[in-house]
């Protein structure tokens, strides 16, 4: 038997259980310099603002722990996580109401897309600290996005944007054939594939 499926109902369908916890990225690390970093939240909203990172780690921040899920099939069991509610950013920039789609942009010109809706749970972070330290570099440090309940490349290493549109656009994976949706109990992983494909 190749792979070892396992049957645990805490694991989603097809995934495989990791203690480490694996870098995955297209391209180099970016080079971070507090002085010109910003996080922007802009598009079709009320209050487009930015913030440094001094103003980001200034502002209350929320823990997360849970399990995070990459569609090359690790899943990472008890992540904590310690970052700024995603919500409580969107709350300060007050989307207009033709809003339905949020698309993150990050370094390297990698972005992700999903429907406002799916980021404003509890566990959507603008996240700094990954178990108790700051964010490594390799991982999107020092400033990542956390949607753990999609497959990790819904969340953007590196942000630097935060775009709020009146319709859907597809990010970096999305349009080279990932899920859109990217839902992994339901195993959203790739699209489009020709039903040979399995
Ligand atoms: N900026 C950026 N963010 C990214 C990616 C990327 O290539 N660039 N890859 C995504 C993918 S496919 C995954 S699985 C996770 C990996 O995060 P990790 O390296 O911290 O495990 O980051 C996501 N965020
Ligand atoms: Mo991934």
């Amino acid at each position: 038997m190749p792979f070892f499926k396992t049957k645990d109902p805490t694991v989603p369908p097809g995934q495989t259980l990791t203690d480490g916890f694996p870098v995955l990225h297209v391209g180099d690390v970016p080079r971070f310099d507090p002085a010109t970093w910003r996080l922007r939240l802009y598009g079709l909203v009320e209050t487009p603002f930015e913030l440094t990172f001094d103003e980001l780690r200034a502002l209350p921040s929320t823990e997360w722990r849970g399990d995070i899920h990459c569609v090359t099939r690790w899943t990472k069991q008890k992540t904590q996580w310690r970052g700024v509610l995603f919500r409580s950013l969107v709350e300060r920039a007050k989307p207009k109401s033709s809003v339905t789609h949020v698309v993150q942009h990050a370094d390297n010109d990698y972005t992700t897309n999903l429907p406002l809706e799916a980021m404003l749970g509890d566990d959507c972070l603008v996240a700094y600290e990954f178990d108790g330290q700051a964010l490594e570099p390799i991982h999107g440090g020092p400033v990542r996005m956390l949607v753990p309940k999609l497959y990790f490349w819904k969340s953007a290493k590196w942000i630097k944007g935060i775009e709020f549109l009146d319709h859907d656009q597809k990010g970096f994976w999305e349009v080279r054939g990932y899920n859109n949706d990217a839902d992994p109990w339901k195993e959203e992983r790739y699209s489009d594939l020709p039903s040979w494909f399995g």
